[in-house]
């Protein structure tokens, strides 16, 4: 029997249509998990409606006060860890061993954004003038528009939406339709926190119905949106008609550079976690691999070995390492990217196709691939394909990695398995990419640190960290004059 699922808008409705649609497990297709509202511009008028008239209250409780709702957040997320994972897991189809981190990524960011409920740190600056008082405080919004991706059906909403509130601002919610369970438990455990009725709402469905509907309302102040970058320039332009402010976490096509005198396990381990968890499905995951050229031929062979014994399956399932793909579009996405690979001259080394065997058949599996012989402009190295797919490229020495690296649209994560510092401080400086990781994979950011990227991958905001605190709330700048007398700037001084 699978649940039936509402919107939240102050309350549990419907969607206005009336129509639902399902949520189905990517291991085992046949199963239904539970069906959700197919909801449309209309819901969506009505989410932003109950959204500006809470903000006009929300706005008014202290932030510390707005911070221990969001502690009970982490609490509540914490006592129930397991079963959003396991949530998670179904409807995704990712390992339990990522998903409980998916939780805990929201636990973190819960338990900062409390104690940034504290701090929110405005700024006193000295006055030109004498008996004058400067200083630039922070306020928040209004009401902002959230639209995430499946990939990290919890800690994405998270890191989005606990800064929002703590900074004061009322949210419209919707998450992606491959995952709106864990997304309908987030919010009810908002809702169970203490968050008054109006401040979160979830309206389920489509992006181009309830998505394009939140980013073209006028009454919606600031969109932010994590997806690809196709998405995130028609959300741009869409945004621009009303000047909402607009934070976009885009594509990826990190890479993972090994240079001759890297520790060849740690980095082995290293790509295979990157490249691999996740079933390729991150922003930051390792989708080239850039090998200095006397390393290339052993640790091609090491690769090769370790990813052919990764086991698929079932993520629910305690021995499995690589889950399957969300759906079947993103299943076709990847083979067609194998295709379009073999014919520019990349060859297959390892995986290639759907996988199959024991426990395979229902579900979107496909095998850990590995192309090797591939140029720095193929397709294959260039274009975000978001599955178990790794593109290798040899290189000569570390400003050549660097050029390779630096040679995509993208600029997200980076990775560097070096021993020399040398290497290491020049990929620092030289690498365009949000985050540069030395000695460990591209994926694996931290709650309280800014996330985000460069040129495609997004437009100059960070997620996370103290960063995010910036997006979700503007200054305003406030001049106590308490000569009792006019004083003029720039002329009495
Ligand atoms: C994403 O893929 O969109 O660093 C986010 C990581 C995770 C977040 C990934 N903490 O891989």
């Amino acid at each position: 029997m699978s649940t039936s699922y509402k919107n939240f808008i102050g309350r549990q409705v419907d969607a206005k249509s009336g129509k639902t649609f399902e949520n189905r497990n990517p291991a085992n297709w046949d199963e239904v998990l539970s069906t959700f509202p197919m909801s449309s511009k209309e819901d969506v008028d009505d989410a932003v409606r109950a959204a500006r008239k809470a903000f006009e209250k929300w706005r008014l409780v202290p932030a510390p006060a707005r911070g221990d709702i969001l502690r009970r957040v982490g609490d509540l997320l914490t006592a129930r860890k397991e079963d959003l994972a396991r949530t998670m897991t179904r409807e995704m189809g990712k390992v339990l061993l990522e998903t409980r981190g998916d939780v805990q990524e929201g636990i973190d960011t819960a338990y900062y954004a409390a104690a940034e409920g504290r701090r929110l740190f405005g700024r006193t600056v000295p006055s030109e003038l004498p008996n004058k008082f400067n200083m630039a405080i922070r306020v928040p919004v209004g009401v902002a528009g959230i639209i995430t991706p499946w990939n990290f059906p919890m800690a994405i909403p998270t890191w989005k939406i606990f800064p929002a509130l703590v900074c004061g601002n009322t949210v419209v919610f919707k998450p992606a339709s491959d995952t709106p369970e864990t997304a309908a438990k987030l919010v009810e455990i908002l809702v169970e926190a203490g968050v008054p009725d109006g401040v979160v709402n979830i309206v389920h469905g489509g992006g181009s119905q309830v998505g394009m509907a939140i980013v073209d309302h006028p009454d919606i102040d600031l969109i932010s949106f994590t997806g690809s970058t196709g998405v995130g320039k028609k959300i741009s332009e869409v945004a621009a008609k009303t000047l909402k402010r607009v934070s976009l976490e885009l594509g990826g096509k990190n890479a993972q550079i090994v240079m001759d005198d890297a520790r060849l396990d740690l980095a082995l381990d290293g790509v295979l976690w990157g490249a691999f968890g996740t079933t390729g499905q991150r922003c930051t995951a390792t989708s080239r691999l850039i090998v200095q050229e006397k390393a290339y031929d052993k640790f091609l062979s090491m690769l090769i070995d370790r990813t052919r014994k990764l086991r698929l399956g079932d993520g629910l399932r305690q021995e499995t390492e690589v889950g399957p793909l969300v759906n079947q579009g993103q299943l076709e996405t990847v083979d067609r990217y194998v295709k379009i690979g073999t014919e520019e001259g990349a060859t297959v080394l390892t995986g290639g196709k759907r996988a199959a065997g024991d426990g395979l058949s229902k579900g979107w599996f496909y095998e850990p691939t590995i192309l090797g012989e591939v140029t720095s402009s193929m397709r294959v190295a260039t274009e975000e394909i978001f599955g178990p797919v790794l593109a290798v490229i040899r290189v000569k020495n570390i400003t050549e990695a660097i050029e390779v690296a630096n040679s995509t649209k993208y600029g997200l994560s980076s990775a560097v398995y070096t021993q020399d510092i040398n290497n290491a401080y020049q990929a620092i400086r030289d690498i365009r990419a949000g985050i540069t990781y030395i000695n460990a994979p591209t994926i694996g950011a931290e709650a309280h640190m800014p996330f985000g990227g460069v040129k495609e991958t997004g437009n100059g905001h960070r997620e996370g960290g103290w960063t995010v605190y910036e997006f979700y709330s503007e200054w305003k700048t406030v001049y106590v004059d308490y000569s009792g007398k006019l004083q003029r700037a720039q002329i009495d001084t």
